[in-house]
C-alpha cells in the first residue's frame, strides 16, 4: 500500500463515485496477472488456449460494438478551447466533467475497483512518468500488466509526496446482484474517452478495448505526455525506436513516425537481409525523447509490452512478432482454431480449413467474411522479443541519430528522402500523408494528413505542437541533432504494382541512412531534400529493374509542384498558430521546384 495522501484521497473519491463493492490494490506480480486470467475465464471473457500450443495465452472475444479506439468519442478537455485546436474534440472540462460524473456514479456497482499504480518507462528513470489507473475491467489489469509496469515498486518511487496522472475508467456496466454478467461487458450508448491535459487527468467510460481502456497507451504517453513535454522541453512522439548495427559493430538509434497501420512494428523488429547488419528492438509504438547532459536527445520506451495488429503477421512479414507471441500473451478478437490456438489473416501461407471467427460463428475458407477482426491485436510483453535491445530498459534511454517520417503513397513521394536540416525535417513530418487502405472507415485511396502521426494523439494544438518541435531544434548545437528523413515504401508502378519489395528489405534504405549519418553515403539534392545516388543504396542480392529503381528514386518537379496547393490547403486548418517557418519552407520548395526542370 501507499502512504501517498495524494492517491489516497484519489482512490476515496472516485470509489465514493463508482461505488464499486470492492477495492484491489495491484501489486504487479505474476500470481496477480494469473488471477486477472482466471477472473477473465470464470466470467467468461476469456478462455484458456491449448497450452502445448500458446503456453499460458488466452483467448478473447470483445463485443462487436467494442474493437477499436472510437476517435470521435475521444475529447481534449482543456479549460482554453483554442489550446486543443480544432484537429482535436473539445470540451468544457467542467462540463464534462458533470457529464461524465453523472456517468460514473455507481457505475461499478458489484465489481471490483482496481487501483493500477504503473510506470511509463523504466521504473525510477528520469523520464518515466507515473500514473494510477483506475479501474473495473481484469481484462484492462492483466493488459496493463504486459505494456506498463505495475505493482508495489511504482509506488516505492512515487514515494509519499511524489505526483501522478490520474485515471478513471469504467466499462459502464454495473453489475446488479445475481444478474449474470456479459462476457465482454461495455456501455453501447455511452462511450467517452476524456483528456484534461491541465489538471493531467484520463476518464474512460463506457469501453473496454485497447487504446480507449488502457490508459497508460495512447492517453497518457501519448496526449497528456505531450502536453507535459511541451511545458517541460521534451517530445512525447508516436514512434518506434530500433537499434542498427553495421557488420563492424558500430550502432546507431533510428525513431520512426507512421501513422496507424503502417507497419512500424514490423520495421522496429525487422531481420535484415543484407549479410551483417543487425536490427534490434527498443520500442514499436511510443518514445519519448529528451535532451542528455551530453545535448543530445535520448529516447525511452515508456511501453513494456507490444498491442500489436495480428492480421497480416506472419512468420514472413514479422516472424520476431511471431515467435514474441509464442506464449504468455493475450490474443483479442481473433480467430480460434478447433486445436485451440489463434489465426488470423495472412498468419499462414495457407487457409486453415475451418475455424471459428471472432463473432463465435463458423468460418471456412472462402465463405466471404474474415476470420478475424481487422483490428485484431496480440499483447506480448516485450522482453519475449527474440531481438529486444539489452538497452531497451536503458532509465537514461538511447542516443537518437535519425528520425523517419513516413506514409502509405502510391505515387509522386520518393523512396527515401533526407532533410536539409531539422527545420525542413519539421516540415516535412507535418505533411505527413498517407493514403487509406480498406482496414480503415472512408474511401481507398483518399490522401490523408497525418502530421507526425500525431494527429489522433496531440493533446493540445497541433499548430503550438509544430512549434515545441522547433523549439526543441534550437535548444542544441545543430551539430547533436538527429537526422530527419521522409520514406515511402508504397509507391506504385503505372500498373499498380508496388516498385519496392518492402519489409525486410527495408534494411537497405535504413543502411543507407546509417552511412548518412556517418558522412559515407552519397546523396543528390533535389527540390525536396537530398536523395540517394542509384549507387549508394545496398541493392545486392535484390531483384529490381533499373526502371523500378530510377521510379523510386526520382522528383518529377511536375507532380511536386501539385503538391504545393493541397500542403498550403492543409496549412489553413492551424489558421494563425501555424509556425511562420512553415510558409517560409513552403516558399523555399516552391523556389526550389521552379528551379528545377
Ligand atoms: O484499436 C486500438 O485500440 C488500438 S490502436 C493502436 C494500438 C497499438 C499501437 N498503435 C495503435 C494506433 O492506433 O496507433
Ligand atoms: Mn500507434
Amino acid at each position: 500500500m501507499t502512504r501517498n495522501q495524494k492517491l489516497l484521497e484519489f482512490v476515496e473519491q472516485m470509489a465514493a463515485m463508482c461505488r464499486p463493492d470492492r477495492i484491489y490494490w495491484c501489486d504487479g506480480t505474476e500470481e496477480e496477472y494469473q488471477l486477472m486470467m482466471r477472473l477473465m475465464v470464470q466470467a467468461g471473457t476469456a478462455i484458456w488456449m491449448d497450452h502445448s500450443k500458446r503456453p499460458n495465452s488466452i483467448y478473447v472475444r470483445s463485443d462487436p460494438l467494442d474493437v477499436a479506439r472510437v476517435e470521435d468519442r475521444t475529447f481534449i478537455c482543456s479549460v482554453r478551447r483554442e489550446d486543443a485546436g480544432p484537429t482535436n474534440n473539445w470540451a468544457d472540462p467542467m462540463d464534462m466533467k458533470r457529464t461524465l460524473s453523472s456517468l460514473f456514479d455507481g457505475s461499478m456497482r458489484g465489481r471490483t475497483m482496481f487501483v493500477i499504480p504503473y510506470s511509463m518507462g523504466p521504473t525510477g528513470s528520469h523520464i518515466a512518468k507515473i500514473g494510477v489507473e483506475l479501474t473495473d475491467s481484469p481484462y484492462v489489469v492483466a493488459n496493463m500488466h504486459i505494456m506498463t509496469r505495475v505493482g508495489n515498486k511504482v509506488l516505492e518511487v512515487l514515494g509519499e509526496e511524489g505526483d501522478f496522472v490520474r485515471g478513471l475508467h469504467s466499462v459502464g456496466a454495473p453489475l446488479e446482484k445475481s444478474a449474470p454478467d456479459a462476457p465482454w461487458p461495455c456501455n453501447a450508448q455511452h462511450k467517452y474517452i476524456c483528456h484534461f491535459p491541465d489538471t493531467r487527468e484520463i476518464w474512460s467510460f463506457g469501453s473496454g478495448y485497447g487504446g480507449n481502456a488502457l490508459l497508460g497507451k495512447k492517453c497518457h504517453a501519448l496526449r497528456i505526455a505531450s502536453v507535459q513535454a511541451r511545458d517541460e522541453g521534451w517530445m512525447a512522439e508516436h514512434m518506434l525506436i530500433l537499434k542498427l548495427t553495421n557488420p563492424e559493430g558500430r550502432v546507431h538509434y533510428l525513431t520512426g513516425a507512421f501513422p496507424s497501420a503502417c507497419g512500424k512494428t514490423n520495421l522496429a523488429m525487422l531481420v535484415p537481409t543484407i549479410p551483417g547488419w543487425k536490427v534490434e528492438t527498443i520500442g514499436d509504438d511510443i518514445a519519448w525523447m529528451k535532451f542528455g547532459t551530453d545535448g543530445r536527445l535520448r529516447a525511452i520506451n515508456p511501453e513494456a509490452g507490444f498491442f500489436g495488429v495480428a492480421p497480416g503477421t506472419s512468420m514472413k512479414t514479422n516472424l520476431n512478432a511471431i515467435l514474441a507471441a509464442s506464449h504468455s500473451s493475450i490474443f483479442t478478437n481473433c480467430a480460434l482454431t478447433p486445436e485451440g490456438d489463434v489465426w488470423w489473416e495472412g498468419m499462414t501461407e495457407e487457409e486453415p480449413p475451418e475455424v471459428m471467427d471472432w463473432l463465435r460463428r463458423p468460418w471456412y475458407p472462402g465463405c466471404g467474411r474474415t476470420a478475424a477482426h481487422p483490428n485484431a491485436r496480440f499483447t506480448t510483453p516485450a522482453a519475449q522479443c527474440p531481438v529486444i535491445a539489452p538497452e531497451w530498459e536503458d532509465p537514461d534511454g538511447v542516443p537518437v541519430d535519425a528520425i523517419l517520417f513516413g506514409g502509405r503513397r502510391g505515387q509522386v513521394i520518393p523512396l527515401v528522402t533526407e532533410a536539409f536540416d531539422w527545420q525542413h525535417g519539421t516540415f516535412i513530418g507535418s505533411i505527413t500523408s498517407s493514403e487509406t487502405t480498406a482496414a480503415a472507415a472512408g474511401k481507398v485511396g483518399q490522401l490523408r494528413r497525418d502530421p507526425m502521426a500525431m494527429l489522433p494523439f496531440c493533446g493540445y494544438h497541433m499548430g503550438d505542437y509544430f512549434s515545441h518541435w522547433l523549439k526543441i531544434g534550437e535548444m542544441t548545437d545543430p551539430s547533436l541533432l538527429p537526422r530527419i528523413y521522409y520514406v515511402n515504401w508504397f509507391r506504385r508502378d503505372s500498373q499498380g504494382h508496388f516498385l519496392w519489395p518492402g519489409y525486410a528489405e527495408n534494411c537497405r534504405v535504413l543502411k543507407w541512412i546509417f552511412e548518412r549519418v556517418d558522412g559515407k553515403a552519397q546523396a543528390i539534392d533535389t527540390p525536396i531534400g537530398r536523395l540517394p545516388t542509384p549507387e549508394s543504396l545496398d541493392l545486392s542480392g535484390l531483384d529490381i529493374s533499373a526502371a523500378a529503381l530510377q521510379e523510386l528514386l526520382t522528383v518529377d518537379a511536375g507532380e511536386m509542384r501539385t503538391e504545393v496547393p493541397l500542403i498550403k490547403e492543409h496549412y489553413t486548418t492551424f489558421g494563425d498558430r501555424l509556425p511562420k517557418e512553415f510558409n517560409e519552407q513552403v516558399k523555399l520548395l516552391e523556389e526550389r521546384l521552379a528551379k528545377a526542370v
